[in-house]
């Protein structure tokens, strides 16, 4: 990789602003002589449909230790392209490929694997490629390693063993039993946490410091990752976008929570709208975190001014590229009616209890505004829990502006309720936004205090206490 392409044929495709930053800063490069007893392995994984694919390449190894790396590639098809890539630098000159690391997975150690992945696109056909090469070295299971390598390829990275006492520890992976969500013993539960407010404007308020109060001081079990596909969302920067959602996957994982990755559809409410994009980030974050266990997908937050039909449409097609990758996975499809079972459109539940989406580990959303949706809401989400499952991923214990006084009865009276059913829900929102909805006072994210209670407007306060009561997972 001595000569430079010409531009005009050169597709850069970074791995995500922070880690194309980080690599500038750091300048980190790949060693050329750090192999000296060579040898790798890789296992390609790809999904591939009409015209689109995702693929994953874990790396091992088994040479000395290289202190960043870059793996080569040849596409065997002229028209397979790279579109968009993750975990590592991504680069194509006509067939032949690059992904050099990045900052954080460049350093492996004798033995040591990792993951990247791409998006890609194929015109003609989509064959994997046969050879691959690590800094230089043809990757065949190892050459003359300095210690004894596996002499079979790797198996995929598999979840931790689920011991210990965080949320994810004690239920693991979970699935659809009946109407309710089941953790790995089969029991249903429900999880209680917070959803992000749309990452183009708040990505100041998750990090660690945040994330550690909303696990350790809240007690919180979920994290709803809240990305905006309008708005200065997605669309403006889906590569960016897709790489802030994993790094909160991760801090959430880190942590022991549910992540809920949350695909922020709100204007224009048809679905259909963002049907591609959709399949490309749903690709992406799927295949990246296909082997966590703690990974949850809302597929579209609000639908609205749309049937039912064109919303299980879009679901039809959704779910098999994040099934691809991830094929025991929960994924959460809107409703009518901005995700209120078709009620705020003069609707009711039978019309997705008639017509289900036909899929496993599918759950329905509801969202409410306690202060706006009241009694004849609550009666609806009575009526559709005993026929299909329900997963609150959004409400507010304010007005449906997101603003305004919490309102204390209804909001007691609705999560009392979702407790009852064993109805999971998220809570918007886990930032400083000058709305009431927000659990934090303005201005708190600027600074580094986000345990207790005095950083909190009343909603916050409200959903502390109610968030922070012991769980009582059955665990058998
Ligand atoms: C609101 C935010 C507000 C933002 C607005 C526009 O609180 O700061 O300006 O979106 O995007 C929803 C939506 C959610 C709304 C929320 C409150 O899912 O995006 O957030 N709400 O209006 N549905 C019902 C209410």
């Amino acid at each position: 990789m001595t000569s430079i392409p010409r531009p005009s044929r050169r597709h850069l495709l970074v791995g995500g602003v922070v880690g194309a930053l980080a690599l500038a800063a750091t300048a980190v490069l790949p060693s050329t002589d750090a192999m000296a007893a060579t040898g790798c392995a890789v296992t390609y994984t790809t999904n591939s449909w009409q015209g689109g694919f995702t693929a994953t390449a874990a790396i091992q190894n088994l040479g000395n230790p290289v202190n960043g790396w870059t793996l080569g590639f040849t596409f065997p098809n002229s028209g397979q392209r790279v579109t968009q890539g993750w975990s590592a630098t991504f680069q194509q000159s006509g067939s032949a490929v690059t992904a050099q690391s990045l900052s954080y997975n460049g350093a492996l150690a004798t033995g040591a694997r990792t993951t990247i992945g791409f998006n890609g696109s194929w015109t003609t056909a989509n064959p994997a490629p046969t050879a691959f090469t690590l800094n230089g070295t043809t990757c065949t299971g190892g050459t003359s390693p300095t210690s004894a390598p596996p002499t079979t390829t790797p198996p995929p990275t598999t979840p931790p063993p689920t011991t210990g006492t965080t949320p994810v520890a004690i239920n693991g992976q979970l699935r659809v039993c009946g109407v309710n969500l089941c953790n790995q013993y089969g029991r249903p539960i429900q999880l209680r946490g917070m959803s992000t407010h749309g990452l183009q404007w708040f990505a100041r308020c998750y990090h660690d410091a945040s994330l550690d109060a909303l696990a350790d001081d809240w007690q919180a079990d979920l994290l709803r990752i809240s990305m905006y596909v309008q708005e200065q969302g997605y669309e403006t920067n889906p590569t960016g976008f897709t790489n802030q959602v994993n790094t909160l996957v991760d801090k959430a994982t880190a942590r022991g929570m549910y992540a809920l990755i949350d695909f922020h559809t709100l204007t224009p409410g048809d679905p259909m709208y963002n049907l591609e994009r959709a399949k490309t980030f749903f690709a992406a974050v799927s295949a990246r975190n296909a082997s966590k266990n703690n990974v949850i997908y809302e597929i579209t937050n609000e639908p609205n001014g749309v049937s039912w039909s064109t919303i299980r449409a879009y679901a039809k097609q959704v779910i098999p590229i994040i099934r691809a990758n991830d094929p025991d996975a929960v994924v959460i499809v809107g409703t009518r009616g901005w995700s209120s079972l078709g009620v705020s459109e003069g609707g009711n539940s039978d019309e997705v209890a008639n017509n289900p989406v036909r899929a496993s580990n599918i759950m329905y959303a509801f969202h409410f505004y306690a202060a706006s949706h009241r009694d004849n809401y609550r009666t609806e989400v009575q009526r559709a829990a005993a026929r299909i499952p329900l997963f609150v991923t959004e409400f507010g214990t304010v007005t449906y502006s997101g603003d305004g006084a919490v309102d204390t009865a209804s909001s007691t009276a609705w999560l009392d309720l979702l407790d009852r059913l064993k109805i999971s829900y998220a809570n918007w929102t886990y930032s400083d936004a000058s709305e009431g909805s927000a659990a934090f006072k303005p201005g708190t994210c600027n600074g580094g205090t986000y345990a207790g209670t005095t950083v909190l407007t009343d909603s916050g306060n409200f959903m502390r206490n109610r968030i922070r009561t012991p769980d009582n997972f059955p665990t058998s």
